[in-house]
């Protein structure tokens, strides 16, 4: 009798936030394909041993008619493919668009438009500059690339964390990307801007300043990919019904908030978590704690001009703020399932820009216009030929009648004798759609052959001297302290001085602290001028949000207030927090009802897997230097901690006080003081008492 199939060799449960089942993609085949029970060859024939090759008498030769191992490791030396050239390493999760109706007026795209319509998703998060097995918390962009099996259609959002990109050509991608990447004599750093070829190549090619900024600030190092904004970045064409068009930058708002990382956690994770961001995603799908999106859309007029009060929508490195240009929310983004298997689905499945459906158009955005070649081009190397569309996690929800024939891993088998149009004898088919079609919007092109752009591309400093000036004090010294370590990375002299040259044009303060951390002279320079500060760019904003898969844990020992855990557990899940109890040794405290399972070591614990931390009464106070170094980690880190009874004392013996510190008598006296800190993500009025990223 074969053993019963494992939980998870059966298929993504992908179901809607109203629980309804989505359609299998493919019908009755089966998107696995695997199948039986049995243990089989690629061609179905069963195998009984695969643990002992063919050979001629037990001590001799392996025969080469062992068809069963030649093809076991033939395949298997055959099972990678070419990483992705940029943003190699990743995460996804399946999930469901839902239109709130509202953008009907702008698009008569169903999946934005149609109030209620339900739209399967594929997300895809990712660093850009790693490979694909590099750390998570490496300081980077995001990708943030959203794939809608649309009734239309398949329509790929393909967009980033960060609204503002390195260049305004895709001309330039190869150089920028060349520029950060390991470099080619050594392959190091990985997955670091911090060296010499990114900065030399981003202090000559001084658009990319926006760009650099954001990733020098908080924005570069999320706490989560559920905590991250996602912008579309370029313009893009809506169009609607009466064929009207407008020009529409779109962002995702995270429900979560936007929240990063300190510099200390993101580099601690690189060691002791390497896969922060993965695992916290899909432990979060596993628990229930569905991260959601709110998709929005900023509006401008589709007119001959193409800018906004003096600001290019065609050029990249600019956003327009929010506060002068509202974003109307247009639907919500649910993730709901995790990838069951990775290869198959995150590794495999493949954007482009260029797959749009009806109602959306492009812009003439020319990063935009080259990325609509690029992402094509790149499945062609990547996923072996031009059949990639037919693989299950790229497959269009809907029928695919193309004419397009043959082709290395072709899946379907083509009816009929035709593969052109017109044609006669397959009596036409397919025909050319007479309504619904694509058309793309009439949009009048004239001027003369150039390689240039518009003016209006050489304001370079304006734009990031608005971003500085939008954040909030600490986030503005992580910056500085951002900018101070990586430049202190670089080797040449030469460079850091022509870094400074370009931070003098964005602010005083800035170029100031960033030339004391470097011992270097301040350059003469005067700021850009800017439009007002945004507070849309801040991530601290005194608001408190909800705490969905956050991690707290609880020191704990044999004569531990095993009851007050239990009540500490029950509190905290109803804000849908998971509690680990952390002890010195693993096993079990108590005996009886109250028994409390030991989840986290301090041999295998460290700070940045909790969001804050509790002593429970009776905690031991026998100062084991794993947990006093936890504890002073978190202070660092400036996350709340609470206390009961003697776990108080534990706290000021490693050095912990000061605000966000909440102790008690009772577990009662404590949770609600704790989750209001957490709802903050840090402790914020602790910044200047500690230097947060002080590594
Ligand atoms: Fe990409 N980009 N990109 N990019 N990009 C790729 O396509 C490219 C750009 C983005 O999870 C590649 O399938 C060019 C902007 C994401 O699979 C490649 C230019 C933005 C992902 C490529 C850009 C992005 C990619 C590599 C300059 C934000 C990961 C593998 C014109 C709006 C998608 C692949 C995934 C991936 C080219 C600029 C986002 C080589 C030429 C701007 C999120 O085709």
């Amino acid at each position: 009798m074969p053993p019963a199939r494992k939980p998870d060799q059966s298929a993504p449960a992908q179901v809607s936030p109203t629980g309804v089942p989505f359609e299998a993609a493919d019908g009755d085949r089966d998107p696995r394909g695997q199948g039986g029970d049995v243990l089989t060859s690629p061609n179905g024939v069963r195998i009984p041993d695969t643990d002992h090759s063919l050979k001629a008498g037990r001590r001799g030769p392996i025969l080469l008619q062992d068809f069963h191992l030649r093809e076991k490791i033939s395949h298997f030396d055959h099972e990678r493919i070419p990483e992705r050239a940029v943003h190699a390493r990743g995460a996804g999760a399946h999930g469901v668009f839902v239109a709130n109706g509202s953008a009907a007026s702008i698009t008569h795209a169903p999946v934005l438009a149609e109030k209620g319509l339900e739209t399967p998703v594929f997300v895809r998060f990712s660093t850009v500059l790693g490979s694909r097995g590099s750390a998570d918390s490496a300081r980077d962009t995001r990708g943030f690339a959203v794939k809608f099996y649309s009734k239309e259609g398949n329509w790929d959002l393909v967009g980033n964390n960060m609204p503002v990109f390195f260049i305004q050509e895709a001309i330039k991608f190869p150089d920028l990307i060349h520029a950060g990447k390991p470099s080619p004599n050594r392959e190091i750093p990985q997955a670091q801007s911090a060296h010499d070829s990114f900065w030399d190549f981003v202090s000559l090619h001084t658009e990319a300043t926006h760009h650099v900024l954001w990733n020098m600030s908080d924005r570069g190092i999320p706490r989560s990919f559920r905590m991250m904004e996602g912008f579309g970045v370029h313009s893009f064409r809506l169009v609607n019904a009466e064929g009207e068009s407008v020009l529409v930058q779109f962002k995702w708002t995270p429900k979560l908030g936007v929240h990063s990382l300190t510099w200390e956690e993101a580099q601690l994770a690189m060691g002791t978590d390497p896969d922060f961001h993965r695992r916290d995603l899909a432990d979060a799908i596993e628990a229930g704690a569905f991260p959601t999106w709110d998709l929005g859309v900023q509006v401008f007029p589709d007119n001959e001009e193409q800018t906004y009060e003096g600001i290019d929508l065609l050029d990249s490195t600019k956003i327009v703020p929010e506060e002068m240009v509202p974003v109307q929310t247009i639907g919500t983004l649910t993730l709901t399932g995790n990838p069951t298997n990775y290869f198959a689905e995150t590794e495999q499945v493949a954007f482009n820009t260029a797959h749009v459906v009806p109602g959306i158009d492009f812009s003439n955005d020319p990063l935009l216009q080259g990325r609509n070649f690029s992402y094509q081009d790149t499945q062609l190397t990547r996923l072996g030929g031009p059949n990639w569309t037919q693989l299950p996690i790229n497959r269009p929800q809907v029928p695919v009648n193309d004419n397009h024939r043959d082709g290395f891993m072709q899946q379907g088998i083509p009816t009929g004798e035709t593969g052109y149009h017109p044609n006669s004898i397959d009596g036409g088919s397919p025909a050319p759609a007479e309504q619904g079609g694509y058309v793309s919007v009439p949009s009048p092109v004239s001027g003369e052959v150039v390689r240039g752009v518009a003016a209006s591309f050489d304001d370079h400093f304006s734009q990031p001297a608005m971003f500085y000036a939008s954040l909030s004090d600490v986030e503005k010294t992580h910056t500085i302290e951002a900018y101070t370590f990586e430049l202190g990375k670089v080797y040449e002299q030469s460079i850091k001085e022509r870094v400074l040259g370009v931070l003098a044009n964005i602010d005083t303060e800035l170029v100031t602290k960033v030339a004391e951390g470097l011992g270097l002279p301040v350059p003469d320079g005067t700021p850009a001028e800017h439009l007002a500060p945004s507070p849309a760019l801040s991530q601290i904003t005194g608001e408190s949000f909800p705490l969905d898969g956050r991690q707290v844990a609880v020191v704990a020992g044999p004569d531990s207030d095993l009851a007050g855990i239990a009540a500490l557990r029950t509190a905290l899940d109803a804000e849908g927090v998971q509690l680990k109890v952390l002890a010195a040794r693993g096993g079990k405290l108590g005996t009886g009802t109250d028994q409390q399972v030991v989840e986290r070591t301090n041999l295998t614990a460290r700070s940045i897997e909790f969001d804050a931390v509790v002593v429970a009464d009776g905690a031991p106070e026998d100062g084991d230097i794993k947990a006093v170094v936890l504890l002073q980690e978190v202070l660092r880190q400036l996350k709340p901690f609470a206390a009961w009874g003697s776990g108080a004392e534990v706290l000021t013996a490693a050095g912990v006080s000061g605000p966000g510190v909440f102790t008690g008598v009772t577990v009662d006296d404590v949770v609600a003081d704790l989750v209001a800190a957490m709802g903050q993500h840090r402790v914020w009025e602790r910044a200047d008492l500690v230097t947060a990223s002080a590594v």
